[in-house]
């Protein structure tokens, strides 16, 4: 790095550089439906959201967008809008029925099929080996995450992608989100597997294996296809910020907590010890596994890059006598209020007396003066956060690839097609808003320093949101699932023109004054 990062720049740069890397997100299960095609077995996510009371109104991702068939409009589409960059994801049990054991050939196939049209339509994929749809054969035969087995069935579907996709596939992520695998389904039973039984005990066994698995597919793709295939690899980590609600160190105390249960757990041991964070191990003892010196040597280093997703922050501060409280986000209540894994996550959180990863955290969450929004998810519209934890990743970890923020975005109230496509609703409004914030943070934090090479937004369209179901849309492009019609949002423009000259489009651009 040659700038210092606390030192203001002499010239502000008001445009994104030259070879920044922007794109659109989706993921298999969210968008693809076909759940039993051309021999596809069944995931997790099937079988949780076929469960009475896991996803708002009962709705499942058996049709979602319809995109295994419809993958060619899609990307057509994408290329139109201008977009170069693609982050998808490729689903195990589509390629790999029961996990391990035979190949599914129309599975290979079909990702074959996209990764080629998207390339014919000039636009770079991006591939995530993990985005949560772990095959259901591997839950039931040997409990997924919380078996080691599940390090070799991991490196054996890595090797099947790298040697089918590697001569096409440039950039890899093993895994998408840790923290939401881990914590919201092994502790709250949020997400599939939906699993509650030892919420202080299993969530940091999942991630301990779940770790061990990037790093064993990261070290065969460098050991046997990275030379000759070209490409890179990495991991992507969900983080929101936090920020002490004062200069109190028990408030700084919060904060460096908070910050180390979320971030640390995942990248300490990827980009910089091999080990947990002191703050984790402090506040567990014998609770978090430990890695031997090994298998630490084998995490320290093991990401080309550093994926960042990231959505929101708090303000946070020591925890006081209302325990119970401090262990669910503040928005989460807002969040959740009509749907059935709300209660669930409230009757987790407060009926369970037992030791569990929010309560271990020990933080309270307070509103924040300076949020005068909240998205459709609950979630604080802060963008001063993601300036800030840019720069704190690019000062403690100093990624050798930069940072990639492999996703950010918001869900806006597009309650009609009207409300989503229509430049002057507050919907289409909110939504540029948001984006313009972000954006201008993320390069405000650039020229402070942030080590910022590309940024995906989420998503391309609208899509299934896990727990929510259809009813919350993050896409640029709009669904109507009764037709499976597309259409863009003024958005698309709006980013589509960011691309082309890497410059933040004023909001008017899209939204003329009247
Ligand atoms: C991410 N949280 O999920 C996922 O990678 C996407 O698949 C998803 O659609 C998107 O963000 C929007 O939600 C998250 O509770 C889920 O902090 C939950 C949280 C964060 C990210």
């Amino acid at each position: 790095m040659s700038k210092k990062l606390t030192e203001a720049p002499e010239q502000q740069a008001l445009e994104f550089p030259k070879d920044f890397q922007w794109g659109t997100a989706t993921a298999a299960y969210q968008i693809e439906g076909a759940p039993e095609a051309d021999g596809k077995g069944a995931s997790i996510w099937d079988e949780f959201t076929h469960m009475k009371g896991n996803v708002f109104h009962g709705e499942t991702g058996d049709v979602a967008c319809d995109h295994y068939n419809r993958y060619e409009e899609d990307i057509k589409l994408m290329a139109k809008l201008g977009m170069k960059n693609y982050r998808l994801s490729i689903s195990w049990p589509r390629i790999l029925p029961n996990g391990t054991g035979e190949v599914n050939q129309k599975g290979i196939d079909f990702y074959h099929r996209v990764i080629d049209c998207l390339i014919d339509n000039g636009i770079t994929p991006l591939v995530t080996l993990y985005h949560w749809d772990l095959p259901l054969a591997l839950e039931k035969e040997f409990g997924g995450f919380l078996s080691r087995d599940i390090i070799p069935a991991f490196e054996n579907y890595a090797k099947v992608c790298f040697e089918n996709f590697g001569n096409k596939v440039k950039s890899w992520i093993t895994f998408n989100e840790p923290w939401c695998v881990t914590v919201l389904g092994f502790c709250n039973g949020m997400h599939a597997p939906g699993r509650m039984n030892a919420p202080g005990r299993e969530p940091y066994l999942a991630a301990h294996h779940l770790l061990l698995s990037h790093s064993k597919a990261v070290a065969l793709y460098r050991k046997e296809y990275q030379k000759r295939q070209g490409g890179v690899i990495g991991i992507t980590l969900n983080t929101e910020w936090w920020s002490p609600a004062s200069n109190d160190p028990r408030d700084v105390a919060a904060a460096e907590r908070a910050i180390a249960f979320n971030l640390g757990w995942f990248a300490d041991p990827v980009f910089l010890t091999g080990d947990y964070p002191k703050e984790m191990r402090d506040a567990l003892g014998d609770r978090l596994p430990s890695f031997t010196a090994q298998e630490q040597e084998a995490l320290k280093g093991s990401s080309d890059f550093f994926g960042l997703n990231h959505y929101s922050s708090h303000i946070v501060g020591r925890m006081n006598a209302c325990v119970a409280l401090s262990t669910l986000p503040k928005e989460l209540g807002l969040l959740f209020k009509s749907s059935p894994s709300t209660k669930k996550a409230l009757k987790m959180v407060f009926g369970f007396t037992g030791s569990t990863y929010f309560k271990d955290i020990g933080i309270l969450t307070y509103p924040d003066p300076r949020d005068t929004e909240y998205t459709e998810m609950g979630w604080a519209v802060a963008p001063w956060g993601f300036g800030d934890l840019l720069l704190h990743i690019t000062q403690r970890y100093a990624p050798k690839g930069g940072i990639i923020v492999t996703e950010n975005g918001c869900a806006m109230p597009d309650k009609t097609k009207q409300d989503a496509v229509d430049p002057n609703s507050v919907s289409s409004r909110r939504r540029t808003t948001f984006m313009h914030q972000y954006l201008s943070s993320m390069l405000e934090a650039m020229n402070k320093g942030a080590d910022v090479r590309g940024y995906f937004c989420w998503s391309f369209m609208d899509n299934f949101e896990w727990a929510f179901g259809y009813d919350k849309r993050f896409g640029m492009v709009y669904v109507d699932y009764e037709t499976q019609e597309r259409t863009p949002k003024p958005i698309a423009k709006w980013y589509g023109e960011l691309a082309k000259t890497g410059k933040i489009p004023l909001i008017e651009s899209v939204h003329p004054a009247n």
